[in-house]
């Protein structure tokens, strides 16, 4: 199994962390998908130009969250859907919010321009990060809601929709204004406490991976 996937990129880790959890081992080929040009034969793999794109034995596969679902259920290890029907569907719903209305402000708007661009000394937009922050706040609320009694996000144990969301928090808390921003939900701190120690986070830390 092979992932094409660019080290920064959050989608990426999510599908690095599922890995990480089964376990199961795989190749990795690094993709930069802002940069110009793009490997040849790329665009035949991921017509949208996004990371990351699993190949399998010949199969392959982009979007993160058919990817996720795919390695739980091809492969053997850890179970990360729930059983139970409603359960299963709140995870569907996590990863729904996350990706439609958190990914942006809490990554591309607020870690990006504080974080990722001052690093590069990029210009960094302080509207972005203030709107980012401002969007932020109503997925912060919405998964403080959902959050389990039993810690994690869908369900009774670890699911697809903790790791999911796992890499767009540690991108978001980097950002001073993040973890600030975090520390008004109780839940989601607690949850996000027991995330941040989870060995599939921290082996797939973008400063360290090496591919
Ligand atoms: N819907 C896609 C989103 C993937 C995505 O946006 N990946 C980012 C990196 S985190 C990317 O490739 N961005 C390139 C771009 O926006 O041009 C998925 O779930 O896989």
């Amino acid at each position: 199994m092979t992932l094409h996937g660019y080290r920064h990129s959050v989608y990426a880790r999510i599908a690095r962390m599922v890995c990480a959890e089964k376990p199961i081992a795989y190749g990795w080929v690094e993709v930069n998908p802002f940069a110009e040009p793009l490997p040849d034969g790329f665009l035949a793999l991921h017509p949208f130009r996004r990371v990351p794109v699993l190949e399998h034995d010949g199969f392959v596969l982009y979007e993160t969250v058919a990817i996720t679902r795919y390695l739980d259920d091809a492969f053997p290890g850890a179970a990360l859907q729930p059983a139970d029907p409603r359960d299963r569907a709140r995870m569907t719903q996590i990863i729904a919010i996350i990706d439609s209305y958190g990914y942006w402000p809490m990554v591309r708007q607020v870690f990006s321009h504080r974080v990722f661009r001052s690093r590069l000394g990029e210009p960094v937009d302080e509207a972005q990060i203030r709107t980012g922050l401002q969007a932020s706040h109503k997925v912060l609320d919405a998964l403080e809601r959902l959050t389990g009694p039993d810690g994690y996000l869908a369900g009774s144990a670890l699911s697809l929709a903790d790791l999911h969301v796992a890499p767009m928090m540690a991108y978001f808390t980097a950002a001073a204004e993040g973890q600030a921003a975090l520390a008004a939900y109780p839940q989601l701190s607690a949850w996000w406490e027991a995330m941040r120690g989870r060995q599939s986070l921290r082996e797939t830390d973008p400063e360290s991976f090496t591919g």
